[in-house]
């Protein structure tokens, strides 16, 4: 989606880099990742998720989804996190995290996109029914309060179901979504050390935050040496040091 027109338009007149995320949304990560790997300062709107602080009128005017992160550059505002990072190494090319070559480019896009798509049935359902059953429960004044501000079917019918509560069948069936990518992800990085091409890409900075949150939820990485053996490389980057670690040492 990218570029969005807020209704909020308190927005427009930010200049520099604003960042509305939160620190246990893996999709937030990534931003955060994006911008330290390139040592850009960055004002920080933090939303706690679980108190949500993201579910109000304010936020709905500036992302129509509301959910985060959204990046604010220079009063334009760009949501979905695969958009956002595009943007910003687009914007600030120094240090390139996209490769050279086009079948590279192609193939950094397809992760990217890929991550994104699997997002609610994959990565969200996965962890949400193996960490949060039974926490996700909204009284009827919440479900009201979201469902008057959400104009998004799928989101609606996510936060209906995650109040409710995922099945254990749902919940293989994401874990089987999952798997086909991480023994894609484990067959090439058995003989490279990035995902795509010979450089850390902005695929790598997609997926890493995906490998921590679901480490935590439980999935088990043992069945990806190669896979585990990369995201301990990336472990010991100041971008997932400060990106990641210092907003959520532990997930
Ligand atoms: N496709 C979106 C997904 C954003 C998303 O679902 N964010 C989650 C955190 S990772 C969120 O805001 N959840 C709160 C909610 O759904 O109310 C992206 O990549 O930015």
């Amino acid at each position: 989606m990218g570029i969005v027109t807020p209704t909020n338009k308190e927005v427009t007149a930010f200049r520099g880099l604003h960042l509305y995320h939160a620190a246990l949304s893996n999709c937030s990560m990534r931003v955060r990742m994006v911008l330290e790997e390139k040592k850009l300062p960055w004002e920080n709107h933090h939303l706690d998720i679980t108190k949500k602080e993201h579910i109000t009128p304010e936020y709905f005017g500036i992302n129509p989804n509301g959910v985060v992160p959204t990046l604010v550059h220079d009063g334009v505002v760009i949501i979905e996190s695969d958009d956002i990072i595009d943007h910003i190494d687009q914007s600030f090319p120094e240090p390139p995290l996209r490769p050279e070559h086009p079948e590279d480019l192609e193939k950094m896009y397809w992760w990217m996109h890929s991550a994104v798509e699997i997002h609610v049935k994959g990565v969200k359902t996965f962890i949400y029914y193996h960490k949060m059953q039974g926490k996700m429960r909204q009284t009827e004044e919440q479900k009201q309060a979201y469902e008057k501000l959400q104009t998004n079917q799928e989101l609606i019918k996510f936060h209906q179901h995650s109040s409710e509560g995922f099945t254990e069948e749902e919940a293989i069936a994401a874990e089987k979504t999952l798997d086909r990518f991480f023994v894609e992800a484990d067959s090439i990085l058995e003989n490279h050390q990035w995902l795509v091409g010979d450089r850390f890409t902005l695929a790598d900075i997609t997926w890493v935050p995906l490998h921590f949150t679901l480490a935590g939820a439980g999935y088990d990485f043992n069945r990806y040496p190669a896979v585990q053996a990369w995201a301990d490389r990336i472990r010991e980057r100041e971008c997932f040091k400060k990106g990641v670690l210092e907003w959520c040492p532990k997930f």
